[in-house]
């Protein structure tokens, strides 16, 4: 359950709170207004304003009042967009935010280990892994991770149907880039509360011809790896801490089409 750290569940708290003073204070003032500023019934009313149904009193225009509900409000969402920051940051992969350090060299490990002070994990190195989404199914890349342990593609049966399977490993931190061939779709990893969109790329097509899609080449040691750096290519990456050892599914959560609903993968996360 990497997602559901301190960092995260602290913003959820505070989000609630808000909700909670904004929406109690509205309904009270609502409620207040509207049974203390009514008449009694058949009682005589003086009419000194003339108030006629369906127009607003312009006399009881209030400018003062306007500005405050239109600024306090404009505050608290400044306020609550700048306290999303850590968290996001976390999530989406700005590389010194991350607290991931850079990628790992060649059989270096991540080292993931539970941050106190920051409320979240944080780790060495990172390792680098491909996804490609189509309608529809998930197809996974290990790219350059040679040590089989820490990253395996294979084949699963999920609910009696074959679907793609993505093996990690315990203690690793993996960002995953991603590219659509076709729609958009969101990879959802159901236990790590990690859900991101991923738009059509040009690149997740073969169009040169070579077996591939040209995200991807065949490196000299017979590996695949991007075919041009990440930022070049336009896909979205997502950061991935594989904390436990569990089974869970990857699903799509943007509405891509007939068989949207059976767009699943397995993750495992081994020791
Ligand atoms: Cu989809």
């Amino acid at each position: 359950m990497a997602g559901i750290t301190p960092l995260f569940d602290n913003l959820w708290n505070e989000y609630i709170l808000w909700s909670f003073l904004v929406g109690g204070f509205t309904f009270i003032w609502l409620y207040h207004h509207s049974l203390w500023y009514r008449s009694d019934e058949d009682e005589e009313w003086d009419n000194k304003d003339a108030i006629e149904v369906g127009v607003f009193p312009k006399e009881y225009d209030n400018f003062k009042l306007e500005v405050t509900w239109t600024v306090i409000p404009f505050l608290l969402i400044v306020y609550l967009a700048l306290i999303s920051w850590g968290p996001l940051d976390a999530v989406w992969d700005s590389t010194e935010a991350g607290g991931y350090g850079d990628e790992c060299a060649d059989g270096e490990y991540s080292n993931l280990t539970w941050s106190q002070n920051d409320g979240r994990y944080i780790a060495e190195c990172y390792h680098v892994i491909y996804i490609e989404a189509y309608q529809w199914g998930w197809n996974f890349d290990c790219l350059t991770l040679s040590v089989p342990d820490l990253c395996e593609v294979g084949t699963a049966i999920v609910d009696g149907t074959p679907a793609a399977s993505l093996s990690l490993k315990q203690g690793e931190v993996y960002l995953a880039v991603m590219g659509s061939a076709d729609v958009t779709h969101a990879p959802w990893f159901v236990s790590w509360g990690v859900k991101e969109d991923v738009l059509y790329s040009q690149g997740a097509v073969d169009r040169n011809g070579d077996g591939l899609s040209d995200n991807l080449m065949l490196t000299q040691n017979g590996e695949y790896d991007l075919s041009a750096p990440l930022g070049e290519l336009g896909l979205t990456s997502v950061w991935l801490p594989a904390d436990n050892v569990e089974d869970f599914l990857l699903l799509c959560t943007e509405y891509c089409g007939d068989n949207h609903a059976y767009m699943v993968a397995l993750i495992n996360v081994h020791s």
